[in-house]
């Protein structure tokens, strides 16, 4: 019953003299300041979740504090800034994350102790902000906190979605999807600028100027406003946004002739159209509706995204020149959904700003760069050529024009290669289905293209993307992708935290990884290792905890821990890690009792969301739940092995699973999984892996050693042959 009734209490806590002191009695004052002036909840209670929301709020203060100052610096110093579009962030909880990084939390647990609260029970308070999916996602979140703990001067725009990615029940029928309501009450870490809205258009047409000159006129008009979250960087005072837009529509466009008619839906048509934009993450587009309110929002975004930079290029420096522009503007685009950012900047510099087109065009092309992030071909995006012209005629006549000189610049210079222009172009003109390919018009735009591992960049420029390499020699890259050591490992797992600090004598690991080499030399000390293992058994009681508190079934920590989290798809291959565990079970079962007690005791966990249409994900998810029953009742087998399906894998649960993990895996057939990233957060927290050569495995294996990487399956090479054997039956 912590801080049950003690509302009256807090308010004989003395206000500090400095509430932004960052001395317990100060936090505490702070805090019981939010209870009483900065109200959500009736006056009477102080419970954990009113606890929370002042705890926010109190921590929302000293970041604002350093958040300003970040802005004020950084306008006076006018650098080039990063921007990382990106229609997902999966940023999940941010307390314990703001705490550590402003370097309080020991100040900020005892004022809580003070009032009669634990700060852990409250951080667990907080919805998890998913809007994202997966590895996508969690890559621009982790981006953010990276390049803020740098001191870049970089933000974060994307959308912001009333739901996120549903939240997963499991029933007997398998999973079920229910709307996340992260914005229930209300998230405490966002700012809305009321200063900072855009106004975006669709529909319409293109008007053409006595001059000559074109402009986008007609349509819809909607309202984009700015909702900024603060990103501190780690014991450093850079703090940077993410800004997210909302969609609202303005008071003109609400009919109210029609309201007092009786009309009631026709009278705010416009308010709930524009209310649909930002309703959800990735809304189903199966029909001709969703697939245009899923282009809708990805325009939304690069919209109202550009004109914000392009206001902040014009107001850091009056009068300067457009040249300027990419030496002070870098456009980072997350995969191809936010690429009609190229033909939009194209527009507002040619249409509003009255450059021509050998102008923009050169300030587009040295601005955006765009990172490929699968090569599945169901994931590179086409759009429907008669969509766009509906949505957006201006941008699909820049877009013919960009295809139009790509082509004529591929002749007149590389005649080889013609025959390659068809698969090159932007426009994919097959009469029975026109489409645009967006992958094809980043490539042709950007000043480069990344991969996201040493693999996936090698397979982008020998197959998918191997036409331009012939072209540009140097557009193709790779950047293999990486994760915040701060949420994964330093903040996720404060146990074996301590103990690395220790035996390296500096905590700068945090910053710096490669200073953890320094604890090879101690790898056989032997009270290295029985702190290593405390801290993991310490880790492996918590999550049983979580799993009996979330599933009903109990697992033993003494039992291997051994993991597959991520999104369910075929080629990440959880239905044969299942399997194995069929097998297992079968094995298990023909022992005799004493043959059964000499094997180590296994706990399969495997968790992840199938996206609600995709039938054979789901029906592997209902699989792995139908295992667990069967074997996690089985008296004669169930000391020795269990199989559990996590619910509603995020980023919290991945935060209380991945410290408590042994063996994890990452199984996805040899050059499907582009990187892959849980497999650095389970290697930093001292998991082994079992994997193939795909995607940043390749890597993580040279970099943890052979010899800690259990190998296995065929490698990307064999993989189609292998593939072409069996479809013809060969084995
Ligand atoms: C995913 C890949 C992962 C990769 C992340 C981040 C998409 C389209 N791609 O392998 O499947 O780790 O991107 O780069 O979500």
């Amino acid at each position: 019953a912590n801080g049950k009734n003690e509302a009256a209490k807090l308010a004989k806590i003395p206000a500090a003299a400095n509430p932004l002191a960052n001395e317990p009695s100060a936090i505490a004052s702070n805090i019981s300041y939010h209870v009483q002036y900065s109200p959500h909840f009736s006056p009477t209670k102080f419970e954990p979740e009113q606890a929370f929301f002042a705890t926010a709020e109190s921590v929302r203060d000293r970041l604002i504090q350093q958040w300003n100052e970040t802005y004020h610096h950084f306008n006076k110093v006018d650098p080039k800034q990063t921007y990382y579009l990106s229609m997902e962030f999966l940023q999940g909880r941010t307390l314990t994350n703001a705490i550590g990084s402003l370097d309080i939390q020991n100040a900020y647990a005892d004022a809580l102790n003070n009032l009669g609260h634990v700060l852990e029970e409250i951080a667990e308070q907080e919805k998890d902000a998913a809007l994202g999916n997966g590895g996508l996602g969690r890559l621009a979140s982790c981006f953010l906190d990276s390049m803020a703990t740098l001191n870049l001067p970089a933000w974060g725009y994307g959308l912001r979605y009333r739901y996120g990615l549903f939240k997963q029940k499991i029933t007997k029928q398998g999973q079920e999807e229910v709307a996340e309501d992260w914005l229930e009450k209300f998230s405490p870490w966002e700012v809305v600028r009321h200063d900072v809205v855009f106004p975006v258009r669709f529909f319409g047409s293109v008007m053409v100027n006595p001059n000559g000159t074109r402009k986008w006129v007609g349509g819809e008009v909607v309202q984009a406003v700015a909702y900024d979250i603060p990103i501190p960087g780690y014991k450093t005072k850079n703090t940077i946004s993410l800004r997210l837009w909302d969609a609202k529509a303005s008071a003109e466009d609400f009919n109210l002739f029609q309201f007092n008619d009786g009309q009631y839906e026709s009278a705010a048509q416009l308010h709930s159209r524009a209310q649909q934009i930002c309703a959800v993450l990735y809304p189903g587009d199966s029909t001709e509706e969703g697939k245009l309110l899923r282009l809708k929002q990805q325009f939304f975004l690069c919209s109202a995204s550009l004109q914000d930079m392009i206001l902040r290029f014009k107001e850091r420096k009056s009068g300067r020149q457009w040249s300027e522009f990419p030496s002070k503007v870098a456009v980072q685009l997350n995969d191809t959904h936010p690429t009609l950012a190229i033909p939009e900047l194209m527009r507002l510099l040619m249409d509003e700003e009255g450059l021509g087109w050998d102008e923009a065009w050169d300030i587009t092309t040295r601005t955006v760069a765009y990172t490929n992030h699968t090569v599945l071909p169901e994931a590179l995006e086409k759009w429907s050529q008669a969509v766009m012209w509906k949505l957006l005629p201006r941008h699909m006549e820049i877009i013919e024009e960009i295809d139009k000189r790509f082509i004529a610049m591929v002749r007149s210079t590389r005649s080889d290669l013609e025959s390659k222009i068809p698969s090159m172009c932007i426009l994919d003109n097959n009469p029975k289905k026109p489409v645009v390919r967006m992958a094809n018009l980043c490539v042709v735009s950007a000043h480069t293209v990344n991969g996201v591992a040493q693999l996936h960049s090698d397979i982008l420029k020998a197959d998918l993307f191997a036409d331009y390499v012939s072209l540009w020699p140097n557009k193709l890259q790779n950047k293999t992708n990486g994760i915040t050591p701060r949420r994964w490992l330093r903040f996720c797992n404060p146990e074996l935290s301590k103990i690395i600090t220790k035996w390296l004598k500096t905590d700068q690991w945090v910053t710096n990884l490669d200073l953890l080499v320094g604890l090879r030399q101690f790898a056989d000390n032997t009270e290295l290792q029985a702190e290593w293992e405390s801290a993991k058994m310490a880790s492996k009681k918590h999550l049983a905890d979580y799993i009996w508190r979330v599933t009903g079934v109990t697992i033993d920590p003494n039992s291997l821990f051994d993991i597959q989290v991520k999104r369910i798809h075929e080629y990440k291959r959880q239905l044969l890690n299942i399997l194995g565990a069929i097998y297992r079970y079968k094995k298990l079962k023909e022992m005799s009792p004493q043959e059964r007690k000499k094997t180590t005791p296994r706990t399969i966990m495997i968790g992840g969301k199938a996206f609600a249409t995709y039938t054979n994900a789901k029906r592997i998810v209902k699989l792995v739940n139908d295992v667990g029953e069967v074997v996690n009742t089985d008296p004669e087998v169930n000391s020795y092995l269990k199989v559990v399906f996590v619910p509603n894998y995020n980023v919290s649960v991945a935060e209380l699973l991945i410290p408590g993990s042994e063996l994890s895996q990452h199984i996805s057939t040899a050059g499907m999984e582009a990187s892959g990233t849980s497999n650095m957060k389970f290697s930093l927290n001292g998991c082994l892996i079992i994997g193939t050569l795909d995607g940043a495995n390749v890597e993580i294996r040279q970099e943890i050693g052979e010899e800690n990487f259990f190998l296995f399956g065929a490698v990307a090479e064999q993989v189609p042959k292998l593939r072409k054997e069996r479809e013809d039956g060969l084995v």
